[in-house]
């Protein structure tokens, strides 16, 4: 049989390289995929919170899309909650993820058209929550890719940054912008956040894959 020409092997050695290049990304993509998530239940108070396992927070404004981010990287359409009517998550919901860590799923915040007390009550929960969670090892700092950010969002910027702790800025409803809107949007806030945010949406699935990485990493270590 006649050998391969030089250019026959320069594309077959190019398109090998592409295979195993496709390969080891889904190979990555499926070991970080999250198979079981399970509700482990709705917290009030703070002594009942559990502490025996890794954490990761999901924080922002109400009716950000916080469980709906939550569902999207577990892909159940109903793990958590999700409401067209801000401020349905009053409590501290936790998800169990693999057997391994929690999902924990924060009260919005900024919820205008709540009693003030009940407001306040939020408030100190999730204050109370985050200056106490040992096990802790990033919070989901969720922004409208449509919206600026806000006194609050301001506010649990000003925590994080004072409690050091590691962040994954997220804009969410990326569908409703175009995609030059939403890199100018990123590039903006990346520069006054000093970490690029990550799209996402619930509609294309895009910023998934990112943000499960993030969270691998975190309660990996
Ligand atoms: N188009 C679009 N809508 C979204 C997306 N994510 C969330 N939403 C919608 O935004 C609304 C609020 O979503 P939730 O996930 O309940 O928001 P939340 O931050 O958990 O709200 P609270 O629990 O009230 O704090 C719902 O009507 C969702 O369908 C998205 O990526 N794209
Ligand atoms: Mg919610």
């Amino acid at each position: 049989m006649a050998e391969p020409t030089a250019q026959v092997k320069l594309k077959i050695s190019y398109f090998s390289t592409i295979f195993f290049d496709i390969l080891t990304r889904s190979l990555h993509f499926v070991k970080r995929m999250i198979r079981k998530a399970v509700f482990v239940g709705s917290y009030y108070k703070l002594e009942e919170i559990p502490a025996d396992r890794a954490q990761v927070a999901f924080g922002g404004r109400s009716n950000v899309g916080k469980s709906s981010l939550l569902n999207g990287l577990v892909g159940q359409k109903k793990l958590a909650r999700i409401s067209k009517t801000p401020g349905r998550t009053q409590a501290i919901n936790f998800f169990l993820i693999d057997d391994r860590y929690y999902f924990v799923d924060l009260p919005g915040y900024g919820f205008a058209n709540a009693p003030h007390e009940k407001r306040e009550e939020w408030g100190r929960l999730v204050d109370a929550y985050l200056n106490t969670a040992t096990q802790l090892r990033g919070l989901i700092f969720l922004l409208d890719c449509r919206r600026e950010p806000n006194e609050d969002d301001l506010m649990l910027l000003d925590w994080i940054e004072k409690k050091d702790v590691e962040f994954l800025p997220v804009l969410t409803k990326a569908d409703k912008l175009s995609r030059s809107q939403i890199a100018k949007k990123r590039d903006e806030l990346g520069k006054v956040l000093k970490v690029l945010p990550v799209p996402f949406s619930t509609i294309s699935g895009i910023g998934v894959t990112e943000i499960l990485k993030w969270i691998d990493k975190r309660v990996s270590r």
